[in-house]
């Protein structure tokens, strides 16, 4: 009988697990298939095997016909797609579709978009991470109903037994003598006993499925941060989630194994983006130079050989001031010369629901600033945190999807092009970017941009409010 209190054990299980995941298991995306640009939103599972709904919005008309295929990223499961499905067209917006995919095991997958219309065919595809990232409770009302039921038929199976033998070969009108009463009496004990051998090992069996299931919930790695001096050492850690033994599967992400958002705390007016080096298997290590004591939340965002991202988390108490200068392309969040970024977005958004944010950077006289460059081989870096840290994603004008993973998705006889898309050429880079997110929850957040002009790394903080 305790299987519900069982199941319900695990759903907590599963809440604690989905909070580790740093809250944004959304894909957000813009992209070309063909000469179609597509915004897409991908709607990931919360159980596996479980629905991935997919929304895809053409800014321009001309789409006529949109299928979508889910396959594994990488491996033999990705040159084998099944049977494409039809997106629905929406009937109030004929440049809006929708579908809905099934993705059978965890790890890393891709939806295939391939459209039709009047400018030919194309096909774009977008990796999304498939984790189980909890174990769905049962509704208490379902509860309570199943429970009543089973009692009742318990009941009514040791009542049918007893009734059989005491007067089932009686004639009609006869009464049950005292043997046969006694007789159904040890009839019905030895039917309540196995009744109640049979509960006890359904809840047995309910409760290793659940254990099993509850395995398979995502915990991303650990790390574990120390300081030495003005280095920092990060450790990677198991969680006990299918990871692979060694940390020897991570492959670089625009050139670098490790993106580490240093965050101050409380207030989380500033940020940097640092590169730790790969010291050893698992271990990583970073100059701290020009950072102030204080706390800090770190987010490292990190990508497994099979293109599943992932982002570990840590905090950092620095006790006195690191002195010194960031080299390279680690950055910290100024602006310089004058510069001014704006965001052009009302800064009150919708929770769940895709926005294209945009932002200017502007010179000391109001003009878009021009000498933009590429900054680690993209036109802007964003990070996107809630105030009390329990989402961050870090974003780029193609949405959510690390460059890693993209590339992984591009088939291999085509020109991978990991900025499908976005023009790429420095010499016109605009002063202006988008992003293509979702919020995943209301609330207030910071969201750094940071974009690149005359070698140097600019970064602008907003504030956003997210409602309901
Ligand atoms: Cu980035």
């Amino acid at each position: 009988m305790n299987r519900f209190l069982l199941a319900s054990f695990a759903a907590l299980i599963g809440a604690s697990a989905a909070f580790a995941h740093v809250g944004s298991p959304d894909v957000f995306f813009e992209g070309k298939a063909g000469e179609y640009r597509v915004f897409v939103t991908i709607r990931t599972p919360q159980v596996i095997p479980g629905v991935a709904e997919v929304e895809l919005r053409f800014p321009e008309p001309g789409a006529e016909q949109v299928k979508i295929t889910p396959t594994p990223l990488t491996g033999l499961g990705a040159k084998f797609a099944p049977t494409p499905d039809t997106a629905t067209r929406s009937p109030l917006d004929p440049q809006s579709y929708t579908g809905s995919l099934w993705m059978m095991s965890s790890g890393a997958w891709q939806v295939r978009i391939n459209v039709t219309g009047s400018k030919g065919t194309g096909e774009l595809r977008v990796p999304v991470p498939a984790l189980a990232q909890q174990t769905m409770g049962m509704d208490p009302k379902m509860a309570g109903a199943l429970l009543a039921l089973m009692v009742f038929l318990a009941v009514g199976i040791v009542s049918i037994f007893g009734a059989a033998s005491r007067e089932g070969k009686l004639p009609p009108g006869e009464q049950p003598t005292p043997t046969h009463i006694r007789r159904a009496r040890i009839v019905m004990a030895a039917t309540a006993v196995a009744v109640v051998g049979i509960i006890f090992l359904g809840n047995q069996w309910w409760g290793a499925e659940a254990a099993d299931y509850s395995r398979k919930i995502f915990k991303p790695l650990a790390v574990k941060p120390t300081l030495n001096g003005r280095f920092l050492n990060l450790q990677l850690e198991h969680t006990g989630w299918m990871q692979s033994p060694a940390f020897d599967d991570l492959v670089p992400d625009h050139g670098y194994l490790m993106h580490l958002f240093v965050v101050a705390k409380p207030g989380q007016g500033r940020i940097w983006h640092l590169h730790p080096a790969l010291a050893s298997n698992g271990a990583f290590t970073q100059d701290l130079s020009s950072l102030p004591a204080g706390r800090y939340q770190l987010l490292g965002d990190i990508v497994h050989r099979s293109g599943l991202p992932e982002t570990v988390v840590a905090e950092l108490d620095i006790p006195a001031d690191i002195d010194g200068e960031l080299k390279g392309d680690d950055s910290t969040n100024q602006l310089t010369n004058g510069l001014k970024m704006v965001m052009e977005s009302p800064a009150t958004l919708k929770a769940k629901s895709l926005q294209v944010m945009k932002f200017k950077l502007l010179d000391a006289t109001g003009q878009p600033a021009t000498g933009m460059e590429l900054y680690l081989g993209m036109p802007a870096h964003a990070a996107v945190l809630r105030d009390d840290f329990t989402v961050f994603s870090h974003l780029h004008p193609s949405g959510t999807v690390p460059a890693a993973s993209l590339a992984m998705a591009q088939p291999a006889d085509g020109k991978a092009d990991p900025h499908a898309g976005h023009s790429m050429s420095a010499a016109e880079l605009p002063a202006e970017v988008t992003f293509p997110y979702g919020f995943p929850e209301p609330g207030n957040y910071k969201m750094f941009v940071q974009m690149k002009r005359a070698g140097k790394v600019e970064t602008g903080v907003f504030a956003i409010t997210v409602t309901n």
